[in-house]
């Protein structure tokens, strides 16, 4: 089997991790500095948020050289060291590929906008524009037209995130094969894999048509995602480059079916390891606003279980899940989908333990292990994020709303709940940095943080090492297949994991209820059905009836021999 396939992910988002020479951005000797604390909670696999020279634009996913490491975050040589340490330890390392766009400081494109007879012009997308505007009303991920004007040649350009990460032009052969060599030269260098930055949006509708969605200007996705060449080049890529390594690759692709997704990740056909698939992150969206994201409605368990058994059903036995609830872009997860005040530790156990008992390679982001929270900044002067920035200027400098109604999004929403630096202490900068951190700690660090964590056998820490334990030592937790039980239980997200040897049984109580149920099984539990994990002290037994306090999560497990498959 894949080692992918039995392996733990964990994120890093190094400008937020460790610090170790005070000019207050993490670095990658902070990284090396902190790997048996990795090792120790049983993490396999690190993915490394991009660590190259950028401006920084967009937290590091506007790159201006691909083949060398932000000075910022160090060296090569740190760079190396990083990776022998990983691979002493058994540990394996992901890098983030983003070749969608680069920094408009790439050389490639300080080329490009030069003349429109420039070598370098075809890398990008130019075009000239239509009626005094922009060739076309598509609009960026991180608000107004996705066209920029470029007084020099009298022509836009193509961006479909910031104006400062032109899209690359993937139609030019030439684009592919540069992009496949910084793939073998970090491939070459011995690192396991890519985490493929919004890789399915690589192939644009070639005639560039309106974008049909609501708004000044909409996201074209019907033109972006999935596009009509995307499965050639990722096919080219695979043949090209990939098939000649044992690596890890997961593609970032928003707007994906499950039947998609298994194409993508079939284990014959298919041309990634593993996706990572948006359904369960629209859940608190409003879909019909004209920027969903930054919309915050109620989101429901019955919705949650829908999505999750749709995909698990759709990639069991052929193509492969990813399994995340957070990430650098959204909010904490244990804000989101827990309780982060009374239940906080009880709830982000309970987030944790259907991550890592479902079918699929697990992520973990960094401070999610200690249950970190969102951030609450009083104004928009603590935020750094540009997408952050852009809608605020929008919503109110431009717009008129009022800055508290902004910031109460903001505070729900914005991708710099994720990004405050890791709390490994309760000193002043969270033993973070001893400068002043690029951006502000959460003030919770004084309660929340690794070496409070590491001390309490209760801990969210510990308990994920145990279950991330239980993963090594139970094949169900791989390979099992995933039933759902109870599809219509108001509160209890409940499923059992089978292979033909033995049989999990998932309890999930996601309120702050107590709840009482029925032994959801058919048969009653067998005298070998024994609790595996659990997030409360002395839980009932297998028995007929059961009280799930708050939040409470159960894991239980019968032995092969009692199992009708
Ligand atoms: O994200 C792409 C993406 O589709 C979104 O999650 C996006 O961040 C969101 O819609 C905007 O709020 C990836 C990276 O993960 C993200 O950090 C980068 O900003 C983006 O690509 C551009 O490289």
């Amino acid at each position: 089997m894949a080692w992918w396939k039995q392996s733990v992910v964990y994120q890093i988002y190094p400008r937020s991790f460790l610090d170790t020479d005070g000019d207050g951005v993490g670095d990658l000797r902070g990284i090396t500095a902190r790997l048996d604390y990795l090792h120790t909670l049983g993490v396999d696999v690190i993915w490394l948020c991009p660590v190259y020279p950028s401006p920084n634009d967009d937290g590091g996913y506007d790159i201006s050289d691909y083949r060398g490491i932000q000075p910022e975050f160090g060296t090569m040589a740190d760079f190396d060291a990083l990776l022998a340490g990983l691979h002493a330890r058994g540990m394996r390392l992901v890098m983030d590929l983003v070749v969608n766009h680069t920094s408009d400081e790439h050389p490639w494109f300080v080329e490009s906008r030069r003349s429109k007879d420039n070598p370098y012009r075809d890398f990008y997308l130019w075009r000239p524009g239509k009626g005094g505007g922009p060739p076309n009303n598509w609009g960026s991920h991180f608000g107004g037209s996705a066209w920029k004007y470029d007084p020099r040649t009298d022509e836009y350009f193509l961006h479909l995130f910031s104006e400062r990460q032109p899209d690359l032009n993937w139609e030019n052969p030439r684009v592919r094969e540069e992009v496949h060599d910084l793939m073998r030269f970090w491939l070459d260098k011995g690192v396991d894999g890519f985490r493929m930055d919004t890789i399915n949006m690589l192939s644009k509708a070639p005639d560039f048509p309106e974008g049909t969605a609501r708004g000044d200007h909409p996201l074209a996705e019907e033109h972006f995602l999935n596009g009509p060449r995307l499965f050639a080049y990722l096919r080219e890529m695979k043949d090209r480059v990939l098939s000649g390594y044992d690596v890890l690759t997961v593609g970032e692709t928003p707007g994906v079916s499950p039947e998609l997704g298994l194409a993508y990740t079939d284990a014959a056909q298919g041309v990634l390891s593993m996706i990572f698939q948006f359904d369960h992150m629209a859940l608190d969206k409003d879909p019909g606003h004209p920027t969903p994201r930054w919309t915050h409605v109620p989101w429901s368990l019955a919705e949650l279980r829908e999505v999750t058994t749709r995909w698990q059903r759709a990639l069991h036995g052929q193509g492969w899940n990813s399994l995340y609830l957070s990430n650098h872009d959204v909010p904490r997860m244990v804000s989101r989908f827990g309780d982060d005040g009374e239940h906080r530790v009880a709830s982000a156990k309970l987030l944790a333990t259907f991550l890592h008992t479902l079918e699929g390679t697990p992520y973990v982001y960094q401070g999610d292990e200690i249950g970190m929270t969102n951030v609450r900044f009083p104004s928009i002067e603590a935020y750094r994020d540009v997408d952050t920035l852009n809608f605020y200027r929008e919503r109110v400098t431009e717009g008129g709303h009022s800055p508290e109604e902004t910031l109460a999004l903001i505070h729900a929403k914005g991708r710099d709940n994720a990004r405050t630096p890791m709390q490994w202490d309760a000193s002043p900068n969270a033993g973070f940095t001893t400068g002043i951190p690029w951006i502000g700690v959460n003030p919770n660090h004084t309660e929340i943080n690794v070496e409070a964590a590491l001390r309490d056998p209760n801990s969210v820490f510990w308990y994920l090492r145990d279950l991330i334990r239980l993963r090594r030592t139970y094949p169900v937790i791989v390979e099992g297949r995933y039933d759902l039980l109870l599809p219509d239980h108001p509160t209890v997200y409940a499923y059992t994991r089978t292979t033909g040897g033995e049989q999990l049984l998932v309890l999930l109580n996601f309120s702050r209820e107590t709840v009482r149920l029925a032994w959801p099984l058919d048969s009653p539990p067998s005298p070998s059905t024994r609790l595996l994990l659990a997030n409360y002290a002395a839980p009932g037994g297998p028995e007929q009836c059961l009280t799930l306090r708050p939040y409470e999560a159960r894991v239980y497990l019968t032995p092969g021999e009692e199992v009708s498959a």
